[in-house]
């Protein structure tokens, strides 16, 4: 069911909802002290895409300390789906740290852990019992997803896909395949991950079976599941381009781990939270994974992340042998309660598939126009506001320079985009899940203008 168009426009905000460049250039001469100070204080490995510091955000926009208002299409990277200043999040986060900071759930427990994890349990899918351990980030998530299937299988090797994105730690960095910047010169790496072909139908123009098949071929041959601990699949590719396997990929790989007691964790980081269309980017194809990873859109910009997974997987590991400083905090915990009823009260799944209506009315005509440079948009692909558009030169090679101009003509205008993919040649749109129809219109607007104006 798609959304009409009707329901992005029933919110209310706190800031003008409003794309506004006041500054003559970017950064504005705020902007432009405070970027100075970053560079001699922080390392350039930090590289801001906004050229705005920001001092307010709300819905869809981002405020910058020259008055800049920017139209958000990147929510802190999926993060701020229910809006960076939900009224109802602020509320909870005071409330808490009103009454405690920090205790850590494992030295002296609190509720608001424990609710969490049962909300988790109810959202997730699989009719069955269910645990959940929770953390900070999603790197942590991923990682703990890991030594829990090792605990659990008694195996230790991991599968990973082609372009896959697990976090920056040192096994996530094994995990992620991208090797400039997240890899380069930071080895030695994690040993047993192995990496195996993820569907990719634009290039492989395999069925989702057919590309499953492949797989499952690499995954015996080369691995052996009698060795293999875990497959760790995003089921829509973030960094990696926003790359949504072909129809019956995902349930073929899982029913291969079920019947070679694999553990298939769904890593829905970057998808889960509504932000397709639906709690989860696994409920498309109805695929039930043994555990998944979730971050991100969980807490509502709070650092929070969480492992769910069945009860006699996630119970493998002994007591005592699971935690973490903050893992879990309070406040976070809060911010998540208030988030996740925020997802329901405000169907934000059902705006998701709105936002995916709006956006492929506007872009979808891109595809196929044949620009001054050659260069064009190969797709328009993705679920709900988790949106791609891929770019190919005139030889039908990925461009990702035509990728940067269209990002620094969006910005000039005050749009903010994020691009992906291992060459760089996908822009992808993660708008928070609360912007309004008018200016989800104005920046879709902008964006098409600067692929005409630039491929
Ligand atoms: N798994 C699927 O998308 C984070 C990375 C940003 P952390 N993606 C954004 C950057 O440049 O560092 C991500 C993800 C998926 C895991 C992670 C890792 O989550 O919270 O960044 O550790």
């Amino acid at each position: 069911m798609t959304a009409t168009p009707s329901t992005l426009s029933t919110l209310t905000y706190r800031l003008p909802q409003e794309r506004k460049i006041v500054t003559d250039q970017l950064p504005g001469p705020v902007s432009a002290d405070l970027a100075a100070r970053t560079a001699a204080s922080v390392p350039r490995g930090i590289a801001p895409a906004l050229a705005g510091y920001v001092v307010d955000a709300d819905g869809g926009v981002l405020v910058d300390a020259d008055g800049n208002s920017f139209v958000d299409f990147a929510s802190g990277i999926a993060v701020t789906s229910v809006g960076a200043s939900n009224e109802k999040v602020v509320a909870a986060v005071r409330e808490a740290v009103g009454h405690f900071t920090h205790t850590n759930f494992t030295t002296s427990p609190y509720a608001s852990y424990t609710a969490v994890a049962e909300k988790l349990a109810e959202i997730t899918p699989g009719d069955f019992d269910k645990r959940t351990v929770l953390l900070n980030s999603g790197a942590e998530a991923v990682e703990n997803a890991v030594k829990i299937a090792r605990s659990y299988t008694k195996k230790n090797a991991v599968v990973v896909m082609d372009r896959a994105y697990h976090g920056r730690t040192n096994l996530t960095m094994a995990m992620t395949a991208k090797n400039v910047p997240y890899k380069s010169g930071f080895g030695p790496f994690a040993s047993e991950v192995y990496r195996a072909p993820m569907s990719y139908p634009l290039h492989d123009g395999l069925t989702g079976p057919e590309a499953a098949e492949q797989t499952i071929y690499q995954m015996e041959k080369e691995i052996g599941a009698e060795n293999l601990a875990c497959v760790v699949i995003e089921p829509i590719q973030g960094e990696g381009g926003f790359v949504v396997p072909a129809e019956g990929f995902l349930p073929a790989i899982a029913e291969w781990c079920r019947a070679n007691d694999v553990v298939f964790i769904a890593d829905e980081i970057q998808a889960g939270m509504c932000r397709t269309g639906d709690w989860f980017a696994v409920n498309h194809e109805g695929v039930v994974p043994d555990m998944m990873t979730t971050a991100k859109g969980i807490a509502g910009g709070m650092p929070l992340s969480a492992v769910t997974g069945r009860a006699e997987i996630m119970d493998a590991p002994g007591p005592g042998s699971l935690g973490g400083t903050y893992a879990g905090s309070p406040v976070a915990c809060a911010a998540a309660i208030a988030a996740l009823s925020q997802m329901e009260d405000l169907d934000l799944a059902g705006r998701a598939r709105g936002i995916e209506a709006v956006a492929r009315e506007i872009l979808e005509p891109l595809v196929g126009e044949a620009g001054a440079s050659g260069s064009r948009v190969a797709e328009v692909r993705g679920r709900g506001a988790m949106l791609a558009l891929e770019f190919v030169d005139a030889e039908g090679r990925p461009d990702g320079a035509v990728v940067k101009k269209i990002a620094a003509a969006c910005q000039a205008a005050g749009l903010l985009i994020l691009t992906c993919g291992l060459d760089g040649n996908v822009i992808r749109l993660l708008p928070p899940l609360v912007i309004g129809e008018d200016l989800l219109r104005d920046g879709l607007t902008v964006l098409a203008g600067a692929v005409r104006e630039n491929i």
